[in-house]
């Protein structure tokens, strides 16, 4: 059935040479004899792209005539980076690329090094979102992905004297070789406007007259799976001024606002919104949800409708995840398409979208939840709040017959939230019309369960559930570092791992072969030479490469905590500075690399990134310190960059502050109490001592006190990045918090730097008023807040920060551990079989982190899809 062999493109190092001289002269439009990297990047992007579109092809028939259960995957957000390298290797044809290139005159990392990143998100959900496509083509998943296709990614990161500038990212100036515009895929997308009611047929029927239509333009960007003749989509919407022209305008003689007006469409999809965590009743953004989330279910719907009658199937042939709340409003535009453009009536309508979503939360804090002023939506999506309002009625009315008449539960549950602003909450939204609610990880679920979502879990238990994190291998290994991919396939006898993770175990029973340790340092030395070079490009800076190379790359937040880090480093700094000469040569050598993004509003963490660079400043240029201290920042952090830094790290900090250990103590007191009964638990303290009771008094009210500690908004619901690393055998320093603990389990907490209060201290340490404050914190403090590193008016609000009893997250009180945990770092480091060992077991610990593994779980139990294999 699929002969298609003879037509494929051939891959020996001839054709695609010729291929890409083709390209050179046809596509890029430059002559055979004159072209640069750039151009020849272009060319073979393109030649790349003809042969991703051969499978693109055969698997969208191959799906079209199985017609299998499908998944679409609607999230706001996707963070790709680059598509050159990931694209060769899922192609299986890295090498005839480079061997081709190599005979046209060129290298293929270095024309690899002319692509930009596709930012069109930013941190760890969006990035989870291209791993987790990469997954599902790798798995062979009937799978479809959307989002917006932003022409303005996040943000570029400009230091200008230690200061984040942000300039635009148009991405796509010199074009985009990955895309294929669909010109005819195009749908109306309609905003504001009224409702009014009309009788049809003797039915009361809402009309909605919309107010204006911008049309949504697809633009596919074919995704490859490894090992397979699979290739997804993951489809991105533009928005471009509809053709329904406004006569009246024109008419009128305002010809030129008329069109000023119509390019105005356009905004919808240019700029992605560069804070990933608070996005409060933004006209735009709301626009920006609606818009995709509109366009997506037009192209599903009429995908469905090309083979099938009736909507009775929908249900066993689609699945819709919502990823996060940013696409909810997905669950009314359903509702709205099946009642009032399908004519089902509410009730079948209903029963369809709740068979069809699902819901992964990213979130912890219940107020980092999006809401919508109802106000807005009244404005912008009138429809859509009569059909929200009447999902809310039923849900109440049917919630009244299970919990009677208790108000406040009725009115924390509702969809609608009461006050002098009235809003819609769209998680609640989410969680009502989707039949799983998942967390992105175990100690997640626990927060959903006690704090996120407690109200909801004990209505519907049935309904959580987590999928612990991963992320794709092929990226974060074989991409990004292809000598230790080498050397574990070597070593393994396999490269099977590659899509089975869980083969990376058998690295175990080699953690002490002296033979691998000295391949396994060998490549690890060639990538901090390259991280090394990299560093001193960027900033100018020459380090040791037998320094350890400790890392800290994410966004720029106080949760995050890379304030702790860098007050950490002026400790090590003032240590260092008071030595001796003899304690000198005892010290191990550190390069600290920080990098990451501060979102353009946040003044405390812009403030972070010049503390950095004025610390950078001091350090770098002492005498005394030499080659013992270096402090780097890592402008523009990024995919593409993350992929240079991971593979050259030795030590990577993932250092927030916990909630995870007390959710748990507190689960576990829970089941204390349902084992044994309250009378049981009495009678045993009964025979305790006195003070021993009291201890464990503090402990039940630190329980009780769950609520107030789980409320320091910030902690994490899983972190990806700690995967990333652990999987280059790069050594963690971490508190136990989302997925470490996780991690933790896998490969034990004596292969890595643990820190951080743990639960029954913390009630203390937060009631404590002025918070106990070490006095090498206090010392270190003071010398930011006094002036020692320059700029101490500017940094004085940061300082605030942490004195004073205002320390919300207590990094105070862990920079004792913290500064324990450094230092068993250090020691371990010099032990170097020691360090190796660990590096090694990391690495085999890590197969639970495939997004392989995650994507899984997701197809099995939420979404209810099989693989749907293309034949090769
Ligand atoms: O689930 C992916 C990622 C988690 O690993 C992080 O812990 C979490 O902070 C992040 N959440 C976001 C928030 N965005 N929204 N909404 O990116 O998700």
């Amino acid at each position: 059935m699929f002969g298609f062999m003879d037509r494929f493109l051939k891959n020996d190092p001839i054709s695609l040479q010729k291929d890409i001289m083709d390209h050179v002269e046809y596509t890029v439009a430059r002559s055979r004899f004159s072209f640069d990297d750039f151009e020849a990047y272009q060319a073979l992007a393109h030649s790349v792209r003809d042969r991703l579109i051969e499978r693109w092809h055969d698997t969208q028939l191959f799906f079209k005539r199985k017609d299998p259960k499908r998944i679409y995957f609607l999230s706001l957000e996707y963070l790709m980076g680059r598509s050159l390298s990931n694209s060769v290797i899922n192609l299986g044809i890295r090498d005839q690329y480079a061997d081709a290139l190599t005979q046209l005159g060129f290298e293929y990392e270095v024309l690899a090094e002319q692509e930009g990143d596709a930012a069109l998100g930013n941190g760890g959900l969006a990035r989870l979102s291209a791993c987790q496509m990469d997954s599902m083509a790798t798995l062979d998943y009937p799978a479809w992905g959307y989002g917006l296709r932003y022409q303005y990614g996040l943000f570029r990161q400009v230091i200008l004297d230690g200061y984040q500038h942000e300039q635009p990212d148009f991405w796509l100036n010199f074009g985009n070789p990955w895309e294929i515009e669909r010109i005819h895929v195009t749908y109306p997308v309609k905003f504001y406007g009224t409702v009014h009611e009309e009788d049809v047929n003797g039915v009361k029927t809402q009309v909605w007259v919309p107010g204006e239509t911008v049309e949504a333009v697809a633009y596919d960007n074919p995704i490859p799976g490894y090992g397979t003749r699979n290739t997804i989509t993951l489809r991105l919407w533009a928005a471009k001024p509809s053709d329904q022209i406004d006569m009246e305008s024109y008419n009128t003689g305002d010809y030129i606002n008329a069109v000023v007006n119509r390019q105005g469409a356009e905004s919808i999809s240019s700029v992605l919104y560069p804070d990933d965590r608070s996005h409060q009743g933004k006209e735009l953004r709301l626009k920006q949800q609606y818009f995709f989330v509109c366009a997506s279910l037009q192209d599903v719907i009429r995908r469905f409708k090309d083979t099938h009658d009736s909507f009775d199937e929908f249900p066993e042939k689609i699945a819709l995840q919502l990823n996060d709340t940013h696409p909810s409003l997905a669950t009314a535009e359903l509702m709205r398409v099946l009642i009032d453009e399908e004519n089902l009536g509410w009730d079948k309508a209903w029963n369809i979208v709740c068979k069809v979503f699902s819901f992964t939360t990213h979130t912890v804090a219940p107020e980092a939840l999006e809401k919508v002023p109802v106000d807005l939506m009244a404005s912008l999506l009138p429809r859509h709040l009569q059909i929200i309002y009447d999902i809310n009625h039923n849900f109440i009315e049917e919630l009244k017959k299970k919990v009677g008449l208790d108000y406040n539960r009725l009115s924390r549950l509702s969809i609608v939230e009461e006050g002098a602003v009235k809003n819609i909450r769209m998680a609640n939204l989410a969680i009502v019309c989707s039949h799983t609610v998942d967390g992105v990880s175990k100690s997640h679920s626990e927060l959903l369960k006690t704090r996120v979502f407690k109200d909801f879990c004990e209505l519907w238990p049935q309904k959580f559930h987590y999928k612990t994190n991963g992320v794709t291998q092929r990226r974060w290994l074989v991409v990004s570092n292809p000598s230790l991919s080498s050397l574990i396939s070597k070593w393994l006898g396999t490269e099977a791992w590659i899509r089975d993770m869980d083969l990376l175990a058998g690295l175990q029973e080699h953690a002490a072969n002296t033979d691998l340790h000295e391949e396994w340092n060998k490549v690890r030395q060639v990538n901090k030479m390259r991280l090394a070079e990299y560093i001193e490009a960027m900033s100018g800076v020459k380090v040791s490469l037998n320094a350890m190379f400790d890392v800290h790359v994410k966004r720029i937040h106080e949760y995050k905590r890379q304030f702790l880090n860098l007050l950490g480093i002026i400790y090590r700094y003032d240590c260092i500075k008071n030595m001796d000469k003899k304690d000198k040569s005892k010290v191990v050598p550190r390069v600290c690399i920080i990098g990451g993004k501060a979102a353009p509003g946040y003044e405390i963490a812009k403030k972070i990134i010049k503390l950095c660079h004025a610390v950078a400043e001091k350090i770098n240029n002492d005498p005394d310190i030499g080659d013992l201290l270096k402090l780097v920042f890592i402008p523009d952090y990024n995919v593409s960059v993350a992929e240079l830094v991971i593979p050259g790290a030795d030590l990577s900090q993932h250092i927030r502050s916990t909630s995870y250990c007390l959710c748990m103590l507190k689960a576990f007191h829970l089941m204390l109490l349902t084992c044994l009964n309250f009378r049981h638990i009495i009678l045993c303290e009964f025979y305790f001592f006195f003070n021993l009771f009291i201890i464990r008094i503090s402990i039940y009210l630190s329980v009780i006190n769950t609520e107030i500690w789980c409320s320091t908004a910030g902690h994490e619901a899983s972190g990806t990045g700690c995967m990333k690393f652990l999987m280059n055998g790069c050594l963690l320093l971490a508190t136990a918090d989302g997925s470490t603990v996780e991690i933790i389990e896998e490969i034990g907490s004596e292969n890595m730097f643990l820190f951080g209060a743990r639960v029954h201290e913390v009630p203390a340490l937060r009631e404590s008023s002025p918070l106990k404050v070490p006095l090498q914190f206090a010392r270190v403090v003071r010398m930011v807040g006094d002036g020692y590193f320059g700029f101490q008016d500017y940094f004085a609000s940061l300082c605030d920060k942490v004195e004073g009893g205002n320390d919300f997250y207590l990094l105070a009180s862990d920079f004792e551990s913290y500064l324990e945990a450094q230092a068993a770092a250090d020691r371990a480091f010099v032990d170097q079989e020691k360090w190796t060992r660990m590096s090694i077991l990391s690495t085999a610990g890590s197969g639970r982190f495939s997004s392989d593994r995650t994507i899984e779980e997701y197809a099995e139990t939420t979404w209810g899809i099989e693989p749907c294999r293309c034949p090769s």
